[in-house]
């Protein structure tokens, strides 16, 4: 017999969902400082912990995808499987393999699963009815990756499904799911198969409204956990999980799918690769350098305070010992360089007295880094333009490794450095190596 939820209106529930996606969207990443100070709050609750979770690289779709069950698609058949497989509690036994992949475009996320099971046992029908009690996949999602929301799709073989936000809080009652969730456009089929059966659903980005970019970009991590929950022959129930857990609700434990863009990382590759080019070269050693490395500026806020280099963390920090500051501004220690601030944002502007290639060369700290690992800052992006309005190149700074913009003007020109928080508007500019050097036009 089916168990169901109480209904509710559609108007009354439309507008209690509006209001969660709003409460939500306060959540996503914003440009106070005080942002990555909560984050690091939240450490012990989900992120930045040092845990070892799956990673999955989840590939970016070119094609269209047909929610029909069929896990036939080409992008299908070339995505990495990942195996649902580790036992959530050590009492229970591994039921027959559980393979899954998932795939991303600019509007869905994607997720397959492929079952085997010789036993179906399903004995809901509808929408949010306790599917786990029988044969059905969960996924779980943390778009943000802070652990105190995410998002829980459950399915069963004959298609019934449970779908619900989940708040995390502390106290005996650690989290509460509201199933009032209905996200539109969520759509997912299943199909039997000889022993078995197959789940294909699509979820739009937007109503994951904590993610941190919409759609995702190259590089960013959502937090995410899959789940098998079987119920065998005997009545005996199991339950399997992608990312080793000894609970469901741990997002802390949840997995990291991390989202590929073959463009991006080529681009990043490419910039990667010109660096060390660029940092091994005699022309580099024996540049005329206009600012030389970023250590050799003398660096000051708008109040007048003295930034030096913390060589052991690879970050600036205040001379007087205060905490960094989310905005600098630069002085050359010589030569005509004015400076424009705003605050997350800063413009480093000369004047070329001949042709020249500009080449600036950066990479994020250590520090800085490991925040963009767990989900928590966003980099930086460089830019490089001349007066012209033609001559730009510009890089998003995500990664301790040095990267490289260049570009040739022709002419005596005015350039400019800019400098500003990714694009979600995490600010990290504090957390930077930047040099830039001039070179005879080749
Ligand atoms: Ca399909
Ligand atoms: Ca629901």
């Amino acid at each position: 017999m089916p168990i169901r939820v109480p209904s509710i209106g559609p108007g009354r529930a439309r507008r209690r969902y509006d209001r969660f996606q709003g409460r939500a969207r306060a959540l996503r990443p914003g440009i106070r400082l005080t942002t990555l100070v909560g984050g690091a709050t939240c450490c012990g609750l989900a992120v930045g912990c040092a845990r070892s979770v799956a990673v999955y690289e989840c590939r970016r779709v070119e094609g269209s995808i047909a929610i029909d069950g069929r896990l036939d698609e080409p992008a299908w058949r070339a995505a990495p499987r990942l195996d649902i497989a580790h036992p959530v509690t050590a009492a229970t036994t591994a039921p027959p393999p559980t393979r899954a992949a998932m795939l991303w475009d600019d509007v869905h996320l994607y997720v397959g699963v492929d079952v085997e099971d010789p036993h179906l046992v399903t004995p809901f029908e509808g929408r949010d009815v306790r599917v786990w009690r029988g044969d059905c996949i969960e996924l779980f999602i943390d778009a943000q990756g802070g652990g105190r929301l995410y998002y829980e799709i459950d399915v069963a073989p004959n298609g019934a499904w449970y779908d619900a936000n989940v708040l995390r809080q502390d106290g005996p009652r650690s989290y509460i799911p509201d199933p009032s969730w209905n996200p539109p456009g969520l759509v997912l089929r299943t199909r039997r198969r000889p022993r078995g059966w197959t789940l294909e659903l699509k979820v739009p980005h937007r109503e994951l409204p904590t993610a941190r970019h919409i759609p995702p970009q190259h590089g960013d991590a959502w937090r995410v956990n899959l789940y098998r929950c079987e119920v065998a022959a005997d009545a005996a129930a199991t339950c399997v999980a992608w990312s080793a857990t000894s609970t469901l609700h741990d997002p802390a434990a949840f997995g990291r799918v991390v989202f590929h863009h073959p463009q991006r990382q080529a681009d990043l590759q490419r910039r990667r690769e010109a660096a060390a080019r660029f940092l091994a070269s005699a022309d580099a050693a024996g540049a005329d350098t206009l600012a030389g490395r970023f250590a050799a500026l003398r660096v000051s806020d708008h109040a007048g305070t003295r930034f030096v280099l913390n060589e052991a963390r690879d970050q600036w920090r205040a001379a007087d010992g205060r905490r960094p500051v989310s905005w600098l501004r630069l002085a050359a220690p010589s030569g005509r360089l004015a400076t424009k601030n705003e605050r997350a944002h800063m413009d480093v502007r000369w004047d070329l007295s001949r042709p020249a290639r500009v080449v600036v060369v950066g990479r994020l700290s250590r520090f800085a880094a490991e925040w963009v690992d767990r989900g928590s800052a966003d980099g930086i992006v460089v830019g490089l333009s001349a007066a012209d309005g033609v001559h730009h190149d510009e890089m998003l700074l995500n990664a301790a490794e040095w990267h490289l913009a260049a570009i040739d003007v022709d002419r005596p020109d005015e350039v400019t450095l800019s400098i500003s928080p990714g694009p979600a508007g995490n600010t990290m500019l504090d957390s930077a190596a930047l040099a830039v050097y001039m070179l005879p036009r080749p």
